[in-house]
């Protein structure tokens, strides 16, 4: 196995993008729970991340959701990033709240409500430009809950049209990466429900066109790892959506349901070159916090990625190709299994304070006092919420 004198250089290539809605309540259709200091700005989401940022090293951007975090002054919402330590990174786009869209937004059949959901990209476009956002993401509820609701096919069409618009506006530094998943809100049929759909609209784009892989969008069982491999091999995976699932799309803490899985995907990801600063593979979270503290929640969600990231890079993958070619079954497995148990918790937390940074983020947040700051700063006002 590797020593891990020899991946920590590699460790400092990691950065993973929080989402600013992981800071805002959240909860399920039954109850949305509140928490003391709660966010109620996209400035007070975004120091809120840099507090993960500013413990953890790892966490350099955050991603902004529109119109959830809608300002006036993007410019100035950036700057405001960076005087916190950290920038503005993906622009997500909301198709899914707006009554319009009920029958779908960029499938829609109807061409003025086609032409509302393209234009809102359009708008997200603009913000790009002004917070230097590299990347649109595009996660679509369109579908259907009944046979015989839509024509399946044509709404594929009318799909691929409204993306050629979208992707035509974007800057030539800008890409725009498709998110599927494979059910709800729809619950019959989804426009983007597997990597296969959205590989096929994206390659039709261009080359700036990826595809977004969210961990909680499959169904269970599901060999996620292998559609890593897949993408990665076919040039095409853009970014992850990292949380994780036990039962649907539970966007709960990464690495908390199936660590083993976090481990088999980032082994893939790192086989596949698609780790370090110039993969172009965007880690990100896609998290929410109903009843667990968000700012610890994000803490340990990036510590939970680069535990897995040291591990599968740990993997002696000259002796795995061996026992590979050898036909050694056995041997390249345990060879895997290797590198999954070994526990890095400990040189991990000498490697940050090498780097400045505390031995232990968690406890370093909590002493910080910035918890109960926050719970007595931010009263009134409208909490932000999942929705808003
Ligand atoms: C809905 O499933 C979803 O969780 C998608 O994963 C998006 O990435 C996210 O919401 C934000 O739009
Ligand atoms: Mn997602
Ligand atoms: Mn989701």
């Amino acid at each position: 196995m590797a020593q891990f004198s020899d991946i920590a250089p590699l460790l400092a290539e990691q950065a993973i993008e929080l989402p600013s809605w992981a800071f805002g309540n959240s909860g399920t259709r039954f109850r949305v729970f509140g928490t003391p200091g709660t966010p109620r700005t996209p400035q007070e989401k975004i120091a809120d991340a840099a507090q993960v940022h500013k413990f953890t090293g790892l966490a350099p951007k955050v991603a902004l959701h529109i119109p959830w975090d809608k300002v006036d002054d993007y410019a100035a919402l950036g700057a405001y990033a960076n005087e916190q330590g950290v920038s503005l990174g993906t622009i997500n786009s909301n198709t899914f709240q707006d009554d319009a869209y009920k029958l779908g937004s960029v499938t829609h059949s109807d061409p003025r409500i086609r032409q509302k959901a393209i234009d809102h990209h359009f708008e997200c476009i603009d913000i790009m430009h002004k917070t230097g956002s590299k990347d649109l993401k595009i996660w679509l509820a369109d579908g259907t809950n009944y046979p015989g609701q839509g024509d399946m096919r044509a709404r594929q069409d009318r799909l691929s049209d409204s993306l050629q618009q979208i992707y035509a506006r974007l800057g030539t530094e800008q890409r725009l990466v498709l998110e599927y998943k494979f059910f709800e809100p729809a619950f019959y049929h989804t426009d983007v429900p597997d990597w296969g759909t959205s590989y096929a609209q994206v390659a039709a784009l261009g080359e700036r066109a990826m595809v977004c892989l969210d961990t909680g969008h499959h169904a269970p069982g599901t060999n996620i790892e292998f559609i890593v491999m897949q993408l990665l091999r076919l040039g095409k995976l853009g970014a992850f959506d990292f949380n994780s699932r036990f039962y649907a799309d539970d966007d709960l803490i990464v690495g908390a349901a199936d660590p083993f899985q976090l481990f088999r995907i980032l082994f893939e990801v790192v086989r596949g070159g698609g780790y370090g600063t110039d993969s172009g593979v965007a880690f990100m979270l896609d998290q929410c916090h109903n009843i667990e503290e968000k700012i610890p929640g994000q803490i340990r969600s990036v510590l939970n990625v680069q535990e897995m990231t040291a591990r599968a890079l740990l993997v002696d993958t000259d002796a795995l190709g061996a026992a590979q070619s050898a036909g050694d079954v056995l041997g390249a497995n345990s060879i895997l299994m290797d590198a999954f148990y070994t526990d890095v918790r400990a040189p991990l937390a000498e490697w940050r304070e090498s780097r400045g940074l505390p031995a232990d983020p968690m406890a370093a947040f909590t002493a910080s006092g910035y918890r109960e700051r926050i719970s007595e700063e931010r009263v009134g006002g409208a909490q932000a919420s999942w929705g808003a």
